[in-house]
């Protein structure tokens, strides 16, 4: 089978172009990696090359040893994945030890994979510890909302796991285990790998201070819907603060618990402050 004719390919540049269209992606900002199934390797192998270059990650991913990604290319724009895939994107197979790749499909004008690769790599590694090999979407993006916030609230996971709850009934189940916050970091490196990586063991969502989110999920309609869901609740935060600085009623942490014991989700007490 061709690539381009594979569903999980279909599936990452829709995502890729629903993350344009939401306004994201200014110039080359964001990133997205897919760790492709076996079946789904298999299946368009005729047009996987083994010819490429071994290069370094940058960081140490053992776990991934011998997967394949599909990844968005570095310095390229989201908004020209959908018209010109084979130059936007590629598909990267990972060496036997963790720590170089090469570029097996895609990528065709000298193409890179993401500069944030070493962060999407060791948040893969992380999440298939903690999930059993169940998600294989990283993504990040710049959020609008979100990063505005990050100007105005303190940096803490708490602060900003509770505000975000409140904005939006829904959050508290589709994010239950909350939301991590890191303070401004150089992008691209292994720091802010490694500190993005320690905050994806316990959440599926960590905020870039000034910069934007990452997300982590199951498959592109999960991490998608997470990311929109974040930055919905974060746009109706910067409305309600924009109109008055308090609230004049809000979500409780005793509605938070009713919530919880009725849609079957742990809500952790940490969150539940009293204010
Ligand atoms: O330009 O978003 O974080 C790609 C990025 C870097
Ligand atoms: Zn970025």
């Amino acid at each position: 089978m061709k690539v381009l004719d594979a569903k999980f390919v279909q599936g990452f540049i829709r995502m890729c172009n629903d993350g344009w269209e939401q306004g994201w992606h200014e110039r080359n900002g964001g990133n997205l990696t897919y760790r492709m199934k076996k079946e789904e390797t298999e299946a368009v192998k005729e047009e996987l090359g083994q010819d490429g270059v071994w290069k370094e990650i940058g960081v140490s991913t053992p776990k991934l040893a011998g997967e394949y990604f599909l990844v968005t290319g570095s310095g390229k724009y989201f908004r020209n994945v959908v018209l010109d895939p084979e130059d936007s994107i590629g598909i990267v197979e990972i060496d036997e030890k963790g720590e170089n790749y090469r570029i097996c499909w895609g990528l065709v004008n000298d193409g890179r994979p993401t500069s944030e690769l070493p962060s999407h790599l060791m948040n893969h590694e992380v999440k298939i510890q903690v999930t059993g090999g169940r998600h294989r979407v990283i993504y990040h993006a710049h959020t609008t909302n979100v990063i505005a916030l990050t100007f105005v609230l303190p940096l803490k996971d708490e602060v900003f796991t509770r505000e975000l709850w409140e904005m939006a009934t829904e959050c508290p189940v589709v994010f239950p285990d909350g939301i991590g916050v890191i303070d401004w970091m150089v992008p691209g490196g292994r720091d802010i790998a490694a500190a993005t990586s320690e905050r994806m063991r316990q959440y599926d969502v960590t905020i870039w201070a000034h910069h934007g989110m990452f997300a982590s999920g199951e498959d592109f309609d999960l991490t998608f819907g997470l990311m929109h869901t974040v930055e919905k609740a974060a746009e109706i935060l910067v409305k309600m603060l924009s109109m008055r600085p308090d609230k004049q009623q809000t979500i409780t942490p005793q509605n938070f618990r009713d919530l919880a014991a009725d849609f079957k989700v742990t809500l952790p007490e940490k969150f539940l402050y009293e204010k």
